[in-house]
Formats: structure tokens, sequence, C-alpha cells
């Protein structure tokens, strides 16, 4: 019997915390051994002499196959969307599986798993979007959910039809807190959001550029405050999704110095996209169009300083693709699609790491050690997923990207594997690639060549969140 199915010979090691040069071992699906020079002669080895070796990037903030509005379809399905984002160097996403109204949650979940059946390439899980938080949703199904390892649940505070209320909201981490759920919070309020789209559109302002001004920070720094302050007065921890500026970025610091257990993300199009990209000519800024906007360089900056201090543990894509061309996607009605009828979201599965690469590390922002917390190791721990996913050490599962630091890339749409008809990157030059991806010690991506398999990926049951109240 050969002690190692493979050895990754030579590369630097980067975990969270640590950075070395070792090989590591690997025997069915796991990491078994990271040694000086590891000996088999039967095993299959794997140069990575001059690269990084680090665990596959986790992104547990993606949107695939999502009913999106009436003839509304989301580009990526489980097959484009995992593939897309294997490419990118990932090798565990996290989804959502919406519950309309008038469904329960279980049934919600298993729609998500019908579609996503034999179409993952990488390892995948849910968490569930709750919107209609009917007495047996909080008393009965969210308890068993999470028995079940659906651990994690987003609430919108915006949306028609999706929001919850304050006292809705109430109830909710009142559940959480009881049977140690984790909550996520898009935080944007629903009333002020309206007011300001009926001003807009009364004035006529209904090209792409108003999503932008009927959402300005005090829009998502009012509902992160509220939400804060729901948290604390329920005493549970909670997390911001999608943190896009300065404003809502303090709101969380600020809770944060004061002891209260508040996580928060950051996405790539909050580094680099601004309120000017949805100025651009005729419908070209709808590309641009997703939840909370792009806003400006000082709160690029904000996001920036909130990933280097430790305000946002999680970077995450927020994948949300839909088409440009067509009315299946974010021009539904044509060039005469109001702003607040355009889809919402922008693709950004593929690109989330070169991205945070390039723009972090290579130019100095943050270190190698926080690329990997930040891209993998921190949403395997928030989101219960620790020690099976996230890090490179001897029980993990062998997730691992051997990464190219000097590689130069181009970002266009026609690299991506997303099925999007765009990348709001365009002509980005990144510096740093993945090259090579090993799903549970299968390697999926080989020197920039798939060579995975559609139904590779398996779903993840999840413990629950070591961050969630008392369990
Ligand atoms: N919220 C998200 O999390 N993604 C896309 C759109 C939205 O509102
Ligand atoms: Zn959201
Ligand atoms: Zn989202």
């Amino acid at each position: 019997m050969t002690q190692f199915d493979m050895i990754i010979r030579g590369g630097t090691v980067v975990t969270a915390s640590d950075t070395i040069n070792c090989d590591v071992g690997i025997k069915d699906e796991k990491i078994i051994a990271l040694g000086q020079t590891l000996q088999d002669d039967s095993a299959r080895i794997i140069d990575a002499e001059g690269l990084l070796v680090m665990p596959g990037g986790v992104d547990s903030h993606v949107h695939i196959d999502q009913p999106s509005g009436p003839g509304v379809v989301m580009a990526d399905d489980f097959d484009t969307g995992t593939l897309s984002a294997m490419c990118g160097g990932n090798t565990t996403v996290i989804p959502f599986a919406l519950q309309d109204k008038g469904q329960t949650l279980r049934e919600a979940v298993e729609i998500y798993h019908k579609q996503a059946e034999g179409k993952s390439w990488i390892d995948h899980s849910f968490h569930v979007i709750i919107s209609d938080p009917t007495p047996s949703a909080l008393g009965q199904e969210l308890p068993a959910l999470v028995e079940d390892g659906y651990t994690s649940f987003k609430v919108y505070m915006t949306y028609e039809g999706l929001h919850l209320n304050d006292r809705e909201i109430i109830d909710l981490l009142e559940s959480s807190k009881r049977h140690g759920a984790f909550i996520m919070v898009h935080a944007e309020g629903y009333d002020t959001l309206r007011y300001m789209i009926e001003k807009l559109e009364g004035e006529g302002r209904t090209e792409p550029v108003g999503h932008a001004l009927s959402r300005p920070q005090v829009v998502e720094r009012e509902a992160t405050h509220r939400a804060i302050s729901l948290a604390e007065f329920i005493d549970v921890p909670m997390l911001l999704v999608h943190v896009s500026g300065r404003e809502p970025m303090e709101q969380i610091r600020w809770a944060q110095q004061r002891g209260l257990k508040i996580f928060a993300e950051t996405c790539p199009q909050y580094l680099l996209l601004t309120k000017d990209d949805l100025m651009k000519d005729g419908m070209e800024g709808a590309k641009y169009i997703c939840s909370p906007p792009p806003r400006d360089p000082d709160s690029q900056e904000a996001c920036w300083e909130g990933l280097q201090q430790g305000v946002f543990k999680i970077f995450s894509s927020d994948h949300c693709p839909f088409l440009i061309e067509g009315t299946s996607g974010k021009l539904r009605e044509g060039d005469k699609t109001k702003f607040s009828r355009v889809a919402n979201g922008v693709p950004g599965i593929e690109t989330r790491l070169p991205i945070l690469f390039s723009e972090g590390v290579k130019k100095g922002r943050i270190d190698l050690n926080e690329f990997v917390a930040l891209g993998s190791t921190n949403h395997a721990k928030l989101y219960g997923l620790y020690p099976q996913k996230g890090t490179i050490a001897v029980g993990s599962d062998a997730d691992v990207v051997l990464w190219d630091a000097d590689k130069k890339v181009t970002i266009r749409q026609d690299i991506l594997h997303h099925n999007c008809d765009y990348t709001p990157y365009e002509g980005l030059e990144v510096t740093g690639w993945p090259l090579t991806v090993l799903s549970r010690g299968k390697v999926v991506m080989e020197n920039g060549e798939v060579t995975g398999v559609c139904g590779h990926g398996r779903y993840l049951k999840r413990n629950k969140s070591p961050h969630a109240a008392s369990q």
C-alpha cells in the first residue's frame, strides 16, 4: 500500500498563520502529512517549485440559479457557476437557497439541492434566505435545519416581498440565539429606499445611475446601525454582508470596539468600481448595478482599511450573474428598463481571488497570510466548515490551489468560465493567478487546463458557527 496518493513537492505553503517551505502529502482525499522531503516512489508528484501552495478559496457569498423576479434568469447554474469558481482558485462555495413567501424553508433548500445535484464541480453548501418568518419557520423548521447542517440564514431589510420588518428580525434573532444559527444581514433600509426610488422616478431619473442615487450611504448606514442595535438588543452575533463604504464600515467598527460580536464582509466591487461606472453611456451603466451600489474613492479606501484592520473578516464575490444582452437578464425591458427594474448584481466568482491578490498582496496592502484568511480560512471558520475546509493541515480535505504569484493576466470576458456575457473588470491587469487546483485530492485544474468533472462536487453539511450564540 502506498503511503501517499500524491505529494505536492517544493512549494511555499501559506496558511492564515504561517508561510513555510514544505511538501504536502495526500491520501484518500485528505492531507495526511506536511514534511521537508516526503518520500513515496509510487505517489504522483506535483511540482510546486516557485509556486504558493494555499488552501482552495472558500467563497461564502454567491448566488447561483436563484430566481430573481418575473422573467429574469440568472446566467449561471451550478455547472457554470462552480466551474468558474474552480477556475478562479476556489474549492468551496456557499450559495443561497431563497425561501419564497408561502414556501417552507425545507421546500426552499430542496429546490436548490435538486438544481445542484450532479452539477457541481467543487463542494458546496447552502445558506437559507428567510423571507417568510412564520411561527413554524422560526419555531420548528429553523432548529431542524440547523441540526441538519444548514447553520446560517440571511435576512433582507431591503426588498419588496423579501424584507423583514424590525419585529420579524427580532423574532428571528431570538430563535437563532436559542438554536445556534448564524444570521447574515443585507442592510439597506426598505423605507428609505422606497422613498428615494419614488422620488427619483417621479423626477424622471430612471437611468442606471439612479440606482446609486437611490441608495446613498445613509440608506446602508441607517440599516446597518439598526441591525447592529437589534443584535445587541437580543444579545446575539450577526454578520453584515457586502458592506460597501466608509459610513457602514464605521458603524461596524464602532460596534466591534464596544465588544459586540458583529462580523462583516466586503467584496471586489467595492474596491474597484464607483458610482461613475453606473454613469457610463446609455445603458452600459446597468452592467455595474449591484446592491449596495459601488460608491467613491473614499469608500474604496475605507473598505481597504476594514480589510487591513480586521473589521471585515471575509472577502466574498457576491457573484450574482445576469446577462446584459437579451431580456432575461439585466435589461428585461430593453433600453427603457428603469434602474429599479434592472436585475441586481454583478458576476465575479472567478476574479475574486486574483483581484484580492493583485490589489492587496502585490500592492502591499495585505500580506499573504491575510490573503488566505480573507479568501478562505475565515469563511470556513465563520460558517462551520473549519478545519475540514479553509486550511492546509493534517486531517483537512486536500483542497489546494497552486498559485503563480508573478503571472500577469488581463481580465477579459473571453478568458472566464462563467455563463455571464461580460465582466465588470474587463481590461484590468492583475498579477497572480491560480494554476492548479485540487479538490479533495483530485486535480481539477492543471496548469490552467480544466481536468475535473462536472458532478465531482459534494454537498457539505456544516457545523454550527463557533461564533453563533449559546449552543
Ligand atoms: N444582495 C445580494 O446579496 N446580492 C445581490 C443583490 C442583493 O441585493
Ligand atoms: Zn444582499
Ligand atoms: Zn449577494
